[in-house]
């Protein structure tokens, strides 16, 4: 009957990736899902109450699954007895509140530390080593290269998979598992134990150099540069191959690292195999490695990561400073989707929602400490959510052929041209328009953004919050810059520089309707109101205000 049951279990497809086009998607219950998320608060899923208290909330900021850690330290409090309440109780809460759930390993590393594994490890030191500094200082981080640290996390994280396998695989309510959280060594780019050494004074891993030499051509920039200043080099120590610097600790640190990783990962996939990703902490203010974690799945060792730990899905950054657009395409790659499993809490994350599924075909977004939401936060966040939930089956539908982009604008970005065909269209900020006190008066602009998707040639879907968009035909007018035009007419303002708008076209577009609309499950539109006259500028414009988040659908013509 084990046979029998564990092939019927398998009738139940359980949540994968899966190509459509250039885009990853992820599918759950059969169907590609877009993580509409928000993680928790590092302490906020240690007791039963707080759960039961916030899960409630979460479904009503529109969330369709949270982020939850699996903690170490109480899911093994004393060696070999396992305790899955927690996880039981999330699962069964998630449910209840018609949540999916993405569970956060916090085992030997979390943010570099190793704070999380249970005092019984902590204290067999002996038993279970410890990272060293240059200086020889023992830290609280475990020793990636013991083979008893691995085995004990190992074991426990099995348990963990297993435990998973038995509860949801016909129900499919864990959806993908984060193996540790931002892996990465601080105090220093390496580790100086003298097994650490060892391996740095070694040979590079052969596994590593064909992975290099074979996807030469594909290599992330920095990595090409670094090997190619040691003329490609394939045989040799780590500096030998690498250089002599900083950045060559920190590649070595990252293969340590993916290779304990892989070993979770192959565990997990021959247990109950869901999509895996690993989180980083970024490398941003122009720090070294080692002031910020080195060797974590960062964007610049993406081959190593690779390399090193082929059986994880995802290298996912987490963003907590600098701007959302550079990041975020840091991490769209051609071999890594983009999923973004915790970003900083801000009235924003709405709109940087919209832009991350419209720009970069996201698997996911979720702003962190969810539960700690404020009350504008919290109706904010879940206007956009409830929104990019109607538009799931049409956004998944057109994924991966480029008919989306995202739009993001602040006080200093506050423009985008796109071009489908001969068609331009141009989108702003809201408060490109004078017309709002908020536009003018020193307050700061809020983040305006959304997406835009083609339906047709002359078809297309405009949603989210804070923007205006014109359509025109590409090469319509010639724009001529002069001094000093005066009064004429055509001319955009008076005064020093004039641009001189000439009309060159043959034909010209014009908004045909505008309807703010409602989508159902099964991607069907309906409109609930027309938009016309004030509302779009007499025809000139389509728009959403910034205290809104909104779907329209629009229908343009051409005339002559
Ligand atoms: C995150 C969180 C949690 C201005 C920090 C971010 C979470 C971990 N680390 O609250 O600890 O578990 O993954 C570190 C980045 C902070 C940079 C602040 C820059």
């Amino acid at each position: 009957s084990g046979i029998f049951l564990s092939f019927f279990a398998q009738a139940q497809e359980i949540p994968r990736l899966q190509k459509k086009g250039t885009a990853t998607q992820l599918a759950v219950d059969k169907k590609p899902f877009l993580i509409l998320g928000g993680e928790l608060g590092n302490s906020s899923a240690s007791s039963f109450q707080d759960i039961e208290r916030d899960f409630p909330k979460l479904q009503q900021m529109s969330l369709n699954t949270v982020l939850v850690p699996a903690y170490w330290d109480l899911i093994e409090p004393e060696e070999g007895r396992f305790d899955f309440s927690l996880i039981d109780k999330t699962i069964d809460q998630a449910r209840k509140n018609n949540l999916k759930v993405v569970f956060l390993w916090f085992g030997s590393y979390k943010n570099s530390m190793s704070c999380y594994a249970p005092l019984w490890f902590k204290k067999d030191y002996k038993k279970y080593p410890r990272a060293y500094s240059k200086a020889g200082k023992p830290m609280e981080i475990a020793n990636s290269f013991s083979e008893n640290v691995l085995k004990a996390d190992n074991k426990v994280f099995g348990e963990l998979m297993k435990h998973i396998s038995v509860v949801d695989k016909t129900q499919g309510t864990v959806i993908m598992v984060q193996v540790e959280n931002e892996i990465g060594m601080l105090e220093g780019a390496r580790d100086y134990s003298k097994e650490a050494n060892a391996a740095f004074n070694t040979q590079v891993p052969e596994a590593l150099m064909k992975f290099v030499t074979k996807n030469k051509k594909e290599l992330h920039p920095s990595l090409l540069e670094k090997w190619g200043k040691q003329n490609f080099k394939t045989k040799g120590n780590w500096q030998e191959i690498f250089g002599n610097d900083v950045y060559t600790d920190e590649l070595f640190t990252a293969w340590s690292y993916a290779q304990y990783v892989e070993n979770l990962a192959k565990t997990a996939r021959s247990i109950h195999n869901i999509p895996l990703y690993v989180n980083a902490a970024m490398n941003s203010r122009n720090r070294l490695p080692g002031e910020y974690p080195a060797g974590g799945p960062l964007a610049h060792l993406i081959d190593i990561w690779h390399a090193g730990a082929p059986s994880i899905d995802m290298l996912s950054p987490d963003l907590y400073d600098g701007d959302f657009t550079s990041w975020s395409a840091k991490y769209r790659l051609h071999n890594n989707p983009l999923f973004v499993p915790e970003i900083k809490m801000t009235q924003n994350n709405g709109v940087q929602a919209f832009y991350a599924f419209g720009e970069h075909d996201a698997i996911g977004y979720s702003p962190f400490s969810i539960e700690n939401n404020s009350e504008l936060g919290s109706k904010r966040l879940s206007e956009a959510y409830s929104k990019l939930k109607q538009l799931m089956p049409i956004l998944t539908k057109y994924q991966g052929q480029g008919q989306s982009k995202g739009l993001l604008f602040d006080q200093k970005n506050t423009e985008r041209i796109i071009n489908y065909d001969d068609l331009k269209i141009t989108a702003k900020h809201f408060f490109s328009l004078p017309w709002d006190a908020r536009a003018k008066d020193g307050s700061v602009w809020p983040e305006g953004g959304g997406l835009i998707l083609r339906l047709a040639k002359d078809e297309y879907i405009i949603a989210g919050s804070g923007i205006v968009v014109e359509f025109e035909k590409e090469n319509e007018k010639k724009e001529t810059k002069t001094k000093d035009l005066g009064e004429d007419g055509f001319a955009a303002q008076g005064g020093k520089n004039n641009t001189q708008n000439t009309w060159l076209g043959t034909s010209r577009v014009g908004i045909g309707w505008v309807d703010e609309i409602s989508i159902d499950e099964n991607g069907k539109l309906s409109p609930i109101r027309r938009l016309n006259g004030d509302q779009t500028h007499q025809g000139r414009h389509v728009r959403i205000g910034v205290d809104d988040f909104q779907i329209l659908h629009v229908k343009l013509y051409e005339y002559q």
